[in-house]
């Protein structure tokens, strides 16, 4: 059987990267010949939870030959896919996020929904299969659900993703649900090594809004004075970005997940006044404090969409 590659968006999260390695696994488990692929070098989170279940790193692939098949996890959007997605054949689609530009040549499967990650959605196939979760599954379900929702602060989370939770922890066993967030979103913030270019880079999602290109980051951090530390040098790496790849509009959230806080930085007086208008808050020099402002996809996103 021809081989399908599974695929997450360019610049992965934990979600993305667990949701196409379990389903993958699960696919695999019923004959068919997949293989999950990466666009980009993992994040410090992802890294800790794969380590701790002794998983390997996908590869990295740029593009592939004409005509794979693919599926896509946790995205549906060209921007964020691999660079020739026009010239392979989506077959699937699992995701939770807004449609934007999304077609295809052929009918595709597809499922989406409303709730706080892709591997919530997994557990729901999974259950209407009957299909037996692993120890391993459960916890890189949690793990991911977890990262998605901010160990559920996040308001993308539903109560079907805290219940979703509950039933896979019954079979993951996680003796402290609390304390394993708090390690995976350490790991997570760990920046120090990583420098102010990297930083920006990781999270680069890029967006067209009324014809506009813009670029919303969000920082999700349970210690913000490792990019505060660094606002100046993350300044510089965003005013080079976005000459680079000519934006309209940026704006770089940093997200104090304990203390549910958005520090946003621009140093451009027309996004500020922009932001200003959006958020009612006034920026202090390059810094605004949009308090609760959390979730990209469901706050900052639809806000600018009708905004900008
Ligand atoms: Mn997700």
């Amino acid at each position: 059987m021809k081989k399908i590659y599974i695929m997450w968006h360019k610049i992965p999260d934990t979600d993305c990267i667990l949701s196409s390695i379990i389903y993958s696994k699960y696919l695999n488990n019923k004959w068919y010949n997949t293989e999950v692929i990466k666009l980009w070098k993992l994040n410090n989170e992802t890294k800790y939870i794969l380590d701790l279940i002794w998983k390997k790193e996908p590869e990295t692939i740029e593009k592939l030959p004409c005509w794979t098949k693919i599926i896509l996890t946790d995205h549906n959007d060209s921007k964020q896919s691999i660079s020739n997605l026009s010239e392979l054949e989506v077959i699937e689609l699992i995701d939770h996020h807004n449609f934007w530009w999304f077609y295809t040549n052929k009918p595709i499967k597809v499922r989406c929904e409303p709730i706080c990650s892709t591997c919530s959605i997994l557990y729901k196939i999974f259950k209407e299969d009957s299909y037996q979760i692993s120890e391993k599954t459960a916890i890189m379900l949690i793990s991911a659900i977890i990262s998605d929702s901010l160990y559920f602060r996040s308001p993308t989370t539903t109560k079907e993703d805290i219940k979703i939770v509950e039933d896979l922890n019954k079979i993951a066993k996680i003796k402290n649900l609390e304390e394993f967030a708090i390690n995976m979103f350490a790991a997570k913030s760990d920046l120090w090594n990583i420098s102010a270019e990297e930083i920006v880079k990781n999270d680069y999602k890029e967006f067209e809004i009324n014809s506009k290109k813009i670029c919303v980051w969000v920082l999700e951090t349970s210690n913000p004075s490792y990019a505060l530390n660094k606002e100046d040098l993350i300044i510089e790496a965003l005013k080079k970005i976005k000459k680079e790849s000519s934006l309209d509009f940026i704006m770089f959230s940093i997200i104090d997940i304990f203390n549910e806080k958005n520090i946003t930085l621009t140093w451009d007086e027309n996004d500020k006044k922009i932001i200003e208008n959006i958020f009612k808050k006034e920026f202090n020099w390059n810094k605004v404090n949009l308090w609760r402002i959390l979730s990209r996809k469901k706050q900052i996103i639809p806000l600018l969409n009708k905004n900008l």
